[in-house]
């Protein structure tokens, strides 16, 4: 039986050693680029294209060729750098977080939310602090949607309510709680300076400070350069990142709001 480790790789019993390929299987070429504020232009050339490869191979890349060096002003140069890494990739250690829930179908999502809550589940969408980009956030809500898949507002027991672009955090939680919202889905991608992260803590921390802890909708954050595992940290029940589905969200809202829903507390009976 021909094997079913492709060339470049082997196996270590768990999982696969890989190697990157560039030119040929398994010859551990990269390419990475970035910029250094150094000038390129007329006789500065050289030596910025010396400090990008003396970078690259404090980064592990040797031999390093700078392929494209394009000055970005008189200060600064943008630099693409080709060379091979001797790192190894152990799929046995990639941890990464999977979808633990089922994919649903628009139909299958209405289909639950109507006989399990018997009411529209509402969410409240925005993109809080000075973050203008929209786009993530339209995706996953508008119903044109995204991928090929309708939006959020496409779903006939699923009530929207997209607040846009620069939020604040105490608008997002008045109008939250005037909505009765059941999730909050809040868009992040400008991540200079730690904003996403930084905009995030803010934010759940203030739902914790607006709600008794088994009242608090369900809270979610989305954007391209979020790493999916770091939930916990933020505060937040789910992360979802770059490529993310409407039908995605949605299923999980179900899984969370609906399938497995924390129970009401129950009133204590009068004596
Ligand atoms: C379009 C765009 C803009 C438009 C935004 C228009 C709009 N209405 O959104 C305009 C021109 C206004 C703009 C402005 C700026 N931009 Co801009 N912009 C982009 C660009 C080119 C595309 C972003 C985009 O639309 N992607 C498409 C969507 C569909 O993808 P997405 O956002 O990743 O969303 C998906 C997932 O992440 C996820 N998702 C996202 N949010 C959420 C939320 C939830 C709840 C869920 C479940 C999922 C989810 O689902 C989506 C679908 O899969 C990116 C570069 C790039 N190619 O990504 C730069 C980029 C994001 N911008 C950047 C910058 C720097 C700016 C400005 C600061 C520029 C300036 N100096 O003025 C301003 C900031 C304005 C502000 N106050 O926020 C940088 C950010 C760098 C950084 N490290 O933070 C980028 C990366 C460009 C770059 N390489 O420098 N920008």
């Amino acid at each position: 039986m021909a094997s079913e480790v492709p060339t470049g790789s082997t196996t270590n019993g768990e999982g696969r050693i890989l190697r990157p390929y560039g030119d040929t299987t398994g010859d551990g070429m990269v390419q990475v680029s970035f910029t250094l504020p150094v000038s390129s232009l007329g006789a500065h050339s050289k030596l910025a294209e010396g400090a990008a490869t003396q970078l690259a191979n404090k980064m592990g890349i040797e031999p390093a060729l700078v392929v494209h060096a394009k000055a970005m002003g008189p200060d600064f140069t943008f630099f693409v750098v080709y060379g091979r890494v001797n790192h190894l990739v152990d799929t046995s250690k990639v941890r990464v977080v999977e979808r633990d829930y089922p994919l649903l179908t628009p139909k299958e999502v209405n289909a639950a939310v109507k006989s399990g809550l018997r009411r529209r589940l509402t969410i409240v969408g925005a993109c809080i602090g000075t973050d203008a980009h929209t786009v993530g956030i339209d995706a996953i809500l508008n119903i044109k949607g995204f991928a090929g898949e309708k939006g959020l507002e496409y779903y006939r027991e699923i009530k929207v309510v997209n607040l846009g672009a620069q939020v604040s955090v105490p608008q997002l939680v008045a109008r939250a709680q005037e909505e009765k919202a059941d999730a909050i889905l809040v868009s992040q991608v400008v991540t200079q300076r730690d904003a996403h992260i930084l905009n995030t803590k803010e934010m759940s921390a203030a739902f914790r400070e607006a709600y008794p802890s088994d009242r608090r909708p369900l809270l979610i954050v989305g954007g391209p350069r979020f790493d999916e595992a770091i939930a916990p940290e933020l505060g937040v029940d789910r992360v979802f990142g770059r490529g993310t589905t409407p039908g995605e969200v949605a299923s999980y809202l179900v899984h969370r709001l609906v399938t497995n829903r924390r129970p009401a507390p129950t009133k204590a009976k009068a004596s």
